[in-house]
């Protein structure tokens, strides 16, 4: 393996490199390397100062990931950095693309640090439900100040050359090319006696925070990190920098380093961020696989869906075709998308000549024959399939030949909208997720006949709008609703039972979801899911199934829209309503739903153990392609917490054979509909495997 760090020296200026692709990710040699090398440089007398820098695409961008759950071999990062700053001569860190956790602190620990305009500096660990163990909690705070690098550590958002300049943790933007102006400005620096800068001799001055400082910022942080385990440690490390010397609150730093690591947090967030580059990974449709022009869009229908999904391309400078069936709905679908765009000038994100200049790039048409030479053709009315079919069999009549068409279906089978053209290897799914212009999470459905080269342009759509696609095969739900029936389900069930649906939210908002299921239920309209258990043919024989969805239903009890669902509405704010506990109740009566006490582990249990059956079934059946695919359908497209991981992480986390076991304590009281566990569950469960292992297995 070629050396991933090399010595080498022009004059009396050292040059360290490091090249071990693709991110120059401190593995164990690139570690070995760096002690060597800075050894090699304080023992060469000829060289007076060094310079590190990176090949490839980026400085350092952290430790190596994927060596965490193996042990640490030394040298560990701490001692390297701390053997980097104590060199008696200077080192200077020359930064392009992202510098990031280790990097950045591998950056801090030389003296001084210059960058390309276009570099970016950071300490993301937070994202990983990890700190900066390598100094960063230690060294940024001396560096830019106590505040501006807790909102670092704990936004995890890097920041751009400019504002690291301004806040003095890059010293010198260097505008040409960087290798040649890192060493110009080291000779510079010894130039002008220039002295080893140490961050670890600053001392921060308690007085110089505000009374209360860190009870307030945690007060301020609450919101956003709830739940999470990881920024709480980090307020504690800054806390220790300004109360104990570097040396004592350094080893304070460690210790917390090391819980965060061992936590079920991390674990399950350094899962996702993994599954979050599996997704593009098709087995059967390779990297290469040549992708059509996707230049001009066309959307069939200008309601909510329809126009969410118009603004995705818009907002990248795609302009877009908005068919409708008539003038006032055409200019209702545009008055929505206006009023959209309208939000984010109030929030200041937008000015009014952008929303101006976002709406003149969409096209109205009553014709389908406008859209004869578009190259992809997204159609997003409502769940109807015979609704879905006429309109594909015109546009397999219009559309020109090897034009794209889709459905923005939610639930409904893809093949038989295909069967309605007679280019099914054209069709494909596209379900974007209410709002389709702020939700980031695409399914692409593929079907039977779908063409690789229409998955593959599909999939390189998703990237150019910004969203995270995740390929599914087809089936009633896909895979994000497949899975979100039985968590509703249980839901309806546990409210006939007598559990109050404020409770039941509760618990799931507390778990760690953005919102419990009938708030969900009701922002989504309680017809829509009316409509859905309609359109669903083989649903389940069960009188009890969405029962209290339907009689709110009959009620005109819509949920949020209407102002009154499960809850009633003072405005977007939900209220427990009598009124629904006494339709429970005599719904309950008349079903024969006995009443019963549930403990919070039990909703929790039918809550997501059905969930998580569900995707093992979907395992099985193929529909989707890795545990984590469906992992990053639910960190991405249903608020989950990222530190549960996803369902499937979360199942792995709480082991197979106690999902199992509670599935059977279920069934004894339900019996087989629901409650049978899947037979891969069965087996994992009885091997002592994960899905996390069996998905590796097969890869
Ligand atoms: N370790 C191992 N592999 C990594 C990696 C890392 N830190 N970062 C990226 N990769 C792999 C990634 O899996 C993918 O592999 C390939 O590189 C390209 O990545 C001690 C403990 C740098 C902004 O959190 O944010 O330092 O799929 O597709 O879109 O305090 O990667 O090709 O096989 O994302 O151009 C802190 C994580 C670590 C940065 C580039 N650092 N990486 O984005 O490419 S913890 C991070 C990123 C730490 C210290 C602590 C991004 C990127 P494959 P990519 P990209």
């Amino acid at each position: 393996m070629a050396d991933v760090v090399t010595y080498d020296r022009d004059g009396d200026i050292a040059v360290i490199t490091v090249d071990n692709p693709p991110v120059n990710a401190l593995s164990l040699p690139v570690r070995q390397g760096l002690a060597a090398a800075f050894a090699q440089f304080e023992a060469d007398s000829k060289a007076k100062a060094a310079v590190l820098i990176c090949a490839g695409r980026t400085f350092i961008a952290g430790a190596d990931i994927t060596e965490f759950d193996k042990p640490i071999e030394e040298p560990w990062l701490p001692k390297v950095v701390a053997q980097m700053e104590a060199c008696s001569k200077i080192i200077v860190a020359a930064i392009h693309g992202t510098a990031l956790g280790g990097g950045f602190e591998t950056a801090m620990a030389c003296h001084y640090r210059c960058a390309v305009p276009t570099a970016k500096v950071g300490l993301p660990e937070v994202l990983l439900g990890l700190l900066a163990g390598a100094t960063g909690t230690q060294r940024l705070p001396r560096l830019i100040g106590v505040k501006d690098a807790l909102d670092v550590m704990i936004s995890g958002a890097p920041m751009p050359a400019d504002v690291a300049h301004k806040r003095g943790a890059i010293d010198e933007i260097i505008e040409g090319e960087l290798l040649d102006g890192a060493k110009a400005y080291a000779r510079r620096l010894l130039s002008e006696g220039a002295l080893p800068r140490r961050i670890s001799e600053i001392v921060i001055d308690p007085a110089s925070l505000p009374d209360g400082f860190f009870a307030d910022y945690r007060k301020d942080m609450a919101r956003a990190t709830r739940g999470f385990f990881a920024p709480e440690q980090i307020v504690k490390c800054v806390e220790a920098a300004v109360s104990q010397p570097y040396s004592e609150s350094v080893l304070r730093e460690i210790e917390l380093f090391m819980e965060c690591m061992a936590s079920t947090h991390s674990k399950a967030q350094r899962h996702l961020f993994f599954a979050d580059r599996e997704i593009s990974k098709i087995p059967d449709v390779p990297k290469d696989t040549p992708v059509r022009t996707l230049e001009t869009v066309a959307i069939v229908g200008g309601g909510t869906m329809g126009g969410g999904i118009a603004m995705n391309f818009v907002n990248v400078g795609i302009p877009v075709l908005l068919k409708e069936v008539n003038q006032e709905a055409l200019d209702r679908g545009l008055k929505i998308i206006r009023g959209n765009y309208e939000v984010v000038v109030k929030k200041g994100r937008m000015t009014e000549a952008q929303l101006e200049k976002h709406m003149s790039m969409i096209t109205g048409t009553l014709d389908y024959d406008a859209l004869a030479d578009v190259d992809i053709v997204i159609e997003a009315v409502f769940e109807n399939m015979a609704l879905k079919k006429e309109i594909f069999a015109t546009l397999d009549r219009v559309c020109k030949p090897g034009a794209i068409l889709a459905s923005n279906t939610s639930t409904l089978d893809i093949d038989e909208i295909a069967a309605s053209t007679k280019r099914p290897q054209d069709v494909i799914g596209l379900h974007f997720f209410a709002p389709a212009n702020v939700m980031t999470l695409l399914e692409i459905v593929r079907g039977e006949k779908t063409a690789k080269d229409v998955i593959a342009t599909s999939m390189a759509m998703a990237k150019t709008i910004r969203k995270v696609a995740v390929l599914v095969g087809c089936c009633f739900g896909f895979v994000a609703n497949r899975m979100f029936f039985p968590y509703i389900r249980e839901s309806q069930l546990m409210i006939l039972e007598g559990v109050a649906p404020e409770r039941i939210d509760q618990v799931a908002f507390d778990w760690g979801m953005a919102m419990g299921p009938n708030g969900v239920s009701d922002l989504s309209g309680l017809d829509v899911l009316e409509k859905v258990r309609n359109e669903w043919i083989d649903r389940p024989d069960d009188r009890v199934f969405f029962r209290m969805i339907t009689k709110l239903v009959e009620q005109g009890r819509l949920g949020q829209k209407s102002g009154a669902g499960i809850y009633k509405y003072e405005g977007r704010n939900a209220v427990a309503d009598p009124a629904v506990a006494a339709l429970a109740k005599a719904e309950a009566k008349a079903l024969g739903v006995a009443q019963i006490d549930i403990n919070d582990e039990e909703i929790i249990e039918r809550l997501f153990y059905s969930m998580i059956n569900e995707g093992a079934l979907i395992l099985e059946e193929g529909i989707a392609l890795r545990p984590s695919d469906i992992d990053v359908v639910y960190a991405n497209g249903y608020g989950m917490a990222r530190y549960r991981g996803g369902p499937m992480c979360y199942a792995d986390t709480v082991g197979l054979k106690n999902v199992r076991d509670a599935m059977l304590k279920y069934r004894k009281r339900y019996g087989d509909l629901y409650w049978t566990p899947a037979p891969l569950l069965e087996q994992l469960a009885d091997d002592g495997k994960t899905f996390d292992q069996w998905s590796r297995e097969r890869a």
